[in-house]
């Protein structure tokens, strides 16, 4: 069943495919062409906010300034999607992507839904050994890299089984690309079910091992559909995208979001805040991670009137502090609309576009979500007491790929999903986030669990042992800091630890801070103190 939750729009149900067909929009008769991808629903629900205006500006490259239609970019869709066809590519089987952020990189993605087959999108500092384990996890049918990584990742994919193995660059240059040329584009979409995967991203695990969140199409499609109406997102947004398009932030939220309303997007290749701020005068939203609020805080060109332009700025993926909310109405006359999501749940909760956006909570749960804040039991907790945050709905995912016991331990058997994070709820029905039960640092948005840092640095030889924490950092809100034992005799300074493990940890994950300790501290059980660590080691 779709259940794009559109109120104010009727289609034809059963088109015929390929064939002219009345569509009703907004109340309007508008004459079609071919339309053939009513069979899809993920493909459908993007695809239908812009019929009937397909020369709109879609996308606008920040460094060439050129300009995608929506017209252009779904024919793009289905060119690619024709090109993964003719390599084999069937419904259900992986296209797993590495790319530098560039226009050519949303294509990609659309055209792999549109043929059936499952996004997975891979964050570009991921090193060789962490390629590795996601193409050996998640055996994709084709991998699609930067053509300066093909000399070192070719040989990972054949090792992992990958058929092709296709190049992308930032400029939509490539054997993709030359592929794209030859290729025939596909006649109709693929047909898939609600329930089937559209998606997976892979989301760092509390014992080290990343685990694939499997997304389905009724996911992804029935997340954007809420967002853009809660938000009031409509054909004369343009939103100002600077964020990666690995992660479900830049790629569901950002993207599905400004298709499914028919708005525009000004795409920035990575985050240059100075280049976000020139862009408030010709945008209407923009959606971040607390550092682009506080970067842009720290120019003197940011005030009423640079903003005056702007009707909306999001943030999410990490906590943003009461103090950056208030800074930030001060110097713009906005309120910043926080909000609460996870790779498996998509957004869960959201501030009010129209009603009290409350700094320091996440808001209210979307229309359809259910949340709870329960205690160890599972019993809810008393009002505005701490506990564990649980969610149930359309956006959670269908589970970790092939990691059936993983996902039991963190879905209940009643649906529920235990989120590992600690909220508190108030008495209007906001959720403030307090900390996270889950041992995770949040690093500029980016995930990082210290389990995985762990590992590589307690292989390493002269060390004993080691503890990665979290740490205040007033740019990216939390940094790696790690504590480590050495074992008797051994001389290892920072830089060693940090080289010691370089070649297998994107570099976000590095430690910045390396403490050598002569034991670490632990409880009476032996479990490490982490909370202690931070004290001792925190900014003064
Ligand atoms: C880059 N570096 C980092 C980070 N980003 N180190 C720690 N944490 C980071 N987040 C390192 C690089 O490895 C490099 O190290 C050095 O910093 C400079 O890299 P550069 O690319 O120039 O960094 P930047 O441009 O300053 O990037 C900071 C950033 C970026 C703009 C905050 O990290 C970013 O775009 N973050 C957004 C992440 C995001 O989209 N999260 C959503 C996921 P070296 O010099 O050693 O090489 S969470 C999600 O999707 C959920 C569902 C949700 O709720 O949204
Ligand atoms: P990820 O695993 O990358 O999807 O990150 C999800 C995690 O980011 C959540 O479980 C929260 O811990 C955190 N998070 C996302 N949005 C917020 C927010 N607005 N405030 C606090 N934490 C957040």
């Amino acid at each position: 069943m779709l259940s794009v939750r559109d109120t104010d729009k009727t289609f034809a149900a059963g088109w015929p495919i390929a064939a002219a067909v009345p569509v009703i929009y907004h109340g309007k008769y508008i004459e079609k062409g071919p339309i053939m991808y009513d069979v899809n629903p993920l493909a459908y629900a993007l695809r239908v906010g812009s019929l009937g205006t397909e020369n709109a500006p879609f996308v606008t490259d920040r460094v060439t300034g050129m300009m995608t239609t929506y017209a252009q970019v779904w024919q793009q869709a289905e060119q690619v999607a024709g090109v993964l066809v003719s390599l084999g590519v069937a419904p259900g089987d992986r296209v797993a992507v590495q790319v530098p952020k560039s226009v050519a990189a949303i294509p990609l993605y659309l055209g792999t839904v549109l043929c059936g087959a499952v996004h997975l999108p891979l964050n570009t500092g991921y090193t060789a050994t962490e390629i590795d384990y996601f193409l050996t996890d998640a055996r994709p049918r084709v991998f699609v890299c930067c053509p300066a990584n093909l000399a070192a990742l070719g040989p990972v994919a054949a090792k992992a089984g990958v058929d092709t193995v296709l190049t992308l660059d930032a400029d939509g240059g490539g054997t993709l690309a030359d592929a794209l040329q030859q290729a025939t584009p596909i006649a109709q979409a693929v047909p898939r079910a609600a329930d089937d995967l559209a998606a997976i991203l892979y989301t760092s695990g509390t014992t080290g091992r990343s685990k694939g969140a499997m997304l389905t199409h009724d996911n992804l499609a029935s997340n954007a559909a809420s967002l853009r109406d809660l938000w009031r997102f409509t054909a004369d947004d343009v939103l100002i995208h600077a964020l990666p398009l690995f992660h479900t932030h830049g790629l569901f939220v950002a993207i599905n979001v400004t298709l499914m309303a028919g708005g525009a997007l000004l795409l920035h290749r990575a985050f240059d805040a100075g280049a976000v701020l020139d862009d408030f005068a010709h945008a209407t939203a923009l959606m971040g991670v607390p550092t682009f609020y506080t970067r842009l805080l720290d120019l003197p060109g940011l005030n009423r009137d640079a903003a005056r332009h702007m009707r909306l700025f999001i943030s999410g993926s990490a906590p943003m502090l009461t103090e950056t909310h208030h800074l930030w109405h001060d110097r713009t006359g906005h309120w910043v609309l926080e909000r609460y999501g996870m790779t498996e749940t998509s957004m869960s909760t959201s501030n009010p576009y129209a009603g009290l956006r409350k700094p320091g909570t996440v808001g209210l749960p979307l229309p359809g979500v259910d949340l709870r804040v329960v205690d160890d039991a599972a019993a809810p907790v008393p009002l505005g007491a701490v506990g564990g945050v649980e969610v149930r709905g359309p956006n959670l995912f269908a589970g970790y790929w092939q990691m059936p016991d993983k996902t039991a331990e963190d879905m209940r058997p009643d649906g529920w999903f235990k989120t590992g994070d600690l909220g508190q709820l108030d008495r209007d029905g906001y959720l403030t986030i307090v900390g996270r039960s889950k041992d995770l640092i949040i690093s500029g948005g980016y995930n990082i669990y210290p389990k995985e840092v762990e590992t590589l640095i307690d292989a390493l030889a002269g060390v004993a042992e080691s503890a990665a924490f979290g740490l205040p950092d007033p740019d990216l809100g939390e940094v790696v800091a790690v504590a480590v034992v050495l074992a008797p005799g051994a001389d290892l300074d920072a830089d060693a630890i940090r080289a010691g493990v370089a070649d297998d940890l994107a570099r976000f994950k590095l430690p910045r801070h390396v403490y050598f300790l002569p034991a670490l501290p632990r409880n009476t059980m032996g479990k490490v103190q982490k909370a202690q660590l931070r004290a001792q080691f925190a900014p003064s």
